[in-house]
């Protein structure tokens, strides 16, 4: 009777466990906390991409990426020049508060350092359990220093850690975590026979691949567009009857745009694209004015004011898409804003992390915003910036705008709902607005002695002025650490 009753339910004993092991992987996959992947582009512009309004530069990843999922119109970026930024985003503290809020070079190579204390969003990442990456230009500290991607929660590093040495798309060397390597047939002064960007591709796509079936935070800084325009394939660009700077910009964008592609359709094949939050963005917007040779012939100002290291909206306002099959809306075009500190409590909540000691944010989650809801409801946005001679700020509370191009010069109000492109200042009629603004500057501003409102501070000085001598005499050289191979 016994065996007669293995021998008929033998089949379904088996059916039954595999049964368990299938519904059992797939709670398994519930369970598991979203990927977070943040892509963030060095200087693209909106008006770069084909659903932001470009109609010369072609985009059809990116546009399919929007329609996939929700393109935003009013994305605030961190501040407006590559260094601070990338703190910002990297913090979860806003360019007041945040330890970096300007580029400042440090000799021989790197920026200046998050300190080691600073909470990360990589070190929230690995206190949930994620594996975590960095792809293209670090920007926050050599790795000798406190700032070292290795040291700030990060496992596997690939690309530029400094910023200077990332004007060369045909560099001598590139680290592979903080091992210096060299690229073939480069001198890091033009055109050459190694494009770093494919490398940094090629090792991002491996990454994914081997961290698929675990939860993973990847931080993807593409260096394209930015600096020198380098390309050694100009594409569906070559014949256009337009300047070689123009169409090494717009093969650049294209190539951003393909690279994304080549992402998205890898999280698709290995079956994780409904597990995984993909932010696509940029870090300050153009770099170029928009009656420049790039600005004019692309129409890259798309109505707003400004461009990178300014306050107004060209600078501050970026292209952004989230994208999230099955989660975040399919087609949303949104028009509240949001900005990059905000992503720190939003990862916090998608991933159920317990932050380590010391966490704090000055952002909001985005969670039930980004799947569908509304934007939080927030006091004000606020952001400054430290170039040469005098920090510039500006805050953001409703539609209401206040710029402020230096501590010395008047405050400018603008109606953001009514004036995007901001050219009628309404100081004068309202003098509760700036008292408003004025306000908010001097609550959101932390002073911090390497960061002055007024000029530079000495050691700032110091060490931009040693690091810049040391990159030109290292570029006349060709040089390349002893021991990369
Ligand atoms: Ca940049």
């Amino acid at each position: 009777m016994l065996t007669q009753f293995i021998k008929f339910s033998g089949p379904l004993i088996v059916l039954l466990f595999l049964a368990s092991l299938v519904s059992g992987s797939i709670i398994l996959a519930k369970e598991r906390p979203p990927n977070f992947i943040f892509v963030l582009s060095d200087d693209i512009a909106q008006g770069d991409i084909g659903v932001y309004g470009q109609k010369l530069i072609k985009t059809p990843n990116l546009d399919r990426m929007a329609a996939e999922g929700t393109r935003y119109q009013q994305a605030y970026c961190g501040t407006t020049v590559c260094a601070p930024c990338r703190s910002v985003f990297f913090t979860g503290l806003h360019s007041g508060h945040c330890p970096v809020r300007g580029n400042w070079e440090v000799a021989p190579e790197g920026q200046l350092p998050i300190p080691a204390e600073t909470v990360t969003i990589a070190e929230v990442a690995k206190s949930a359990g994620y594996s975590t990456a960095t792809f293209g230009k670090w920007g926050m500290g050599f790795f000798d220093s406190t700032g070292s991607p290795m040291k700030q929660g990060i496992d596997h590093f690939f690309g530029y850690n400094c910023q200077r040495h990332a004007h060369s798309y045909f560099p001598t060397y590139l680290y592979n975590d903080d091992k210096p390597f060299l690229l073939p047939g480069n001198d890091g002064q033009g055109v050459g026979k190694t494009y770093a960007q494919e490398l940094i591709q090629k090792a991002m796509i491996k990454w994914l691949k081997s961290n698929a079936d675990k939860p993973f935070m990847m931080f993807y800084a593409i260096t394209l567009p930015h600096s020198r325009h380098e390309m050694d394939d100009l594409g569906i660009y070559k014949d256009k009857p337009w300047t070689e700077k123009q169409k090494n910009y717009a093969a650049q964008v294209t190539r951003i745009d393909s690279d994304m592609g080549e992402m998205l359709a890898t999280l698709k094949d290995l079956g994780i694209d409904d597990n995984t939050l993909v932010i696509f963005t940029g870090d300050n917007g153009s770099s170029f004015s928009p009656k420049s040779e790039i600005g004019k012939r692309f129409n890259q100002a798309n109505g707003l004011r400004g461009f990178k290291r300014g306050m107004y909206e060209g600078a501050l306002r970026q292209a952004a898409f989230a994208w999230w099959p099955g989660t975040v809306p399919a087609g949303r075009v949104d028009e509240q804003p949001w900005a990059f500190w905000d992503l720190m409590p939003t990862f916090v909540e998608m991933s159920g992390a317990k932050p380590p000691k010391g966490y704090e944010t000055d952002g909001l989650s985005l969670l039930s915003y980004l799947k569908g809801g509304k934007a939080p409801k927030r006091d004000y946005f606020y952001w400054e910036l430290h170039p040469q001679h005098h920090t510039v700020q500006a805050a953001r509370w409703g539609n209401w705008k206040a710029v402020r191009n230096g501590v010395h010069k008047p405050i400018e109000i603008y109606d953001l709902e009514t004036d995007s492109g901001e050219s009628n200042n309404l100081a004068k009629s309202r003098p509760d607005l700036v008292k408003r603004a004025q306000e908010i500057f001097t609550e959101a501003h932390r002073p911090d002695p390497n960061w002055p409102l007024v000029g530079r501070s000495k050691k700032h000085v110091d060490s931009s002025n040693a690091a810049w001598k040391v990159k030109i005499w290292r570029d006349k050289n060709k040089w390349a650490p002893e021991g990369a191979r």
